[in-house]
C-alpha cells in the first residue's frame, strides 16, 4: 500500500514571512495516510526544516551532481541534506528549458541526491506539440530512461508527471490524459525494476492542481498525490489539496 504524498513546489517565490504558511500548514490535522512536503526556496530550507521535523517534510528543487567543488552559485545534496532536506525535485520542465538539463543531468544529480540519502522527485512530461503529434508516451519513455538511475526504490524515488502545457497555465489534463500516463509509468517501472519496486514508487501529477480539481485528479488509477506549486503558496489551499487526497 503506498503512502500518498502531496508536494508544495514553492519555485522562486517565498521569504522569511511566508515561513508562517508552513506552521499554518503543520497545525492543520494531520492526515495519517499523506505525507506532505513543501520545497520552499534554497534559502528558507534550514528553517523551514526546524519548524515541524516529522510533520511537514522539506525537499530542495535541485541539486548539482558533485558533492562540492568551484561551482558557483550552486547547491549540492550533501548540502540540502545538512539543512535538513529530505527530499529534492529533479528535472523540473523549468529546469529542463531554463538550464538547458538534459535527461542524462538528471540523472547524475539524482545518483549524487541518493548517495546523499534523499528522496528524489524526478519529473517528467510533454510539451503540447509531442502532444498533439501523439508523440508522449515516446517522450515519458525516454525520460524515465534517461533521467531515472539503476538504483531506484520505492523509497527513493518519487515520479511527477507534469504535462508542460499544463503548468501554470490553469489547464489541466483530463482524467483520461492523466490516466493513460500515469499506467504507462507504472507499467515502465515494474518493467525495469521489477514488480516489488515498481509497484512501490509513487506517481504524482502536476500542472495547475488546486482545491476545485483535486478530488477529479486524484481519483484517478495510479495517481498517488500531487505536485503542486502556486495553490502549496498559502496553507488554506495546500491543506484543501491534502483533504482531498
Ligand atoms: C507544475 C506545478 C508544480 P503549478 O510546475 O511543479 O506548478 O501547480 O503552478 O502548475
Amino acid at each position: 500500500m503506498r503512502r500518498k504524498l502531496a508536494a508544495g513546489n514553492w519555485k522562486m517565490n517565498g521569504l522569511c514571512a511566508d515561513l508562517a504558511e508552513i506552521e499554518a500548514l503543520a497545525a492543520a490535522p494531520a492526515p495519517t495516510q499523506t505525507d506532505r512536503l513543501i520545497c520552499p526556496p534554497a534559502t528558507l530550507i534550514a528553517r523551514a526544516a526546524r519548524i515541524a521535523p516529522g510533520a511537514i517534510a522539506i525537499g530542495g528543487q535541485e541539486c548539482h551532481a558533485m558533492n562540492a567543488g568551484a561551482h558557483t552559485g550552486d547547491i549540492s545534496a550533501p548540502m540540502l541534506a545538512d539543512a535538513g532536506a529530505s527530499y529534492v525535485i529533479l528535472g523540473h520542465s523549468e529546469r529542463r528549458q531554463d538550464h538547458m538539463e538534459s535527461d542524462a543531468d538528471v540523472r547524475a544529480k539524482a545518483r549524487a541526491a541518493h548517495e546523499a540519502g534523499l528522496t528524489t522527485l524526478i519529473c517528467v512530461g510533454e510539451t503540447l506539440a509531442e502532444r498533439d503529434a501523439a508523440n508522449t508516451l515516446d517522450i515519458i519513455g525516454g525520460q524515465l530512461s534517461g533521467s531515472v538511475p539503476d538504483h531506484g526504490t520505492g523509497e527513493n524515488l518519487v515520479i511527477a508527471y507534469e504535462p508542460i502545457w499544463a503548468i501554470g497555465t490553469g489547464r489541466t489534463a483530463t482524467p483520461e490524459q492523466i490516466g493513460e500516463v500515469h499506467d504507462f509509468i507504472r507499467a515502465r517501472l515494474e518493467r525495469r525494476f521489477g514488480a516489488g519496486v515498481g509497484r512501490s514508487v509513487r506517481l504524482l501529477y502536476g500542472g495547475s492542481v488546486k482545491p476545485a480539481n483535486a478530488d477529479t485528479i486524484f481519483a484517478v488509477s495510479n495517481v498517488d498525490g500531487a505536485l503542486v506549486g502556486g495553490a502549496s503558496l498559502r496553507a488554506a489551499d495546500f491543506g484543501a489539496i491534502i483533504a482531498a487526497l
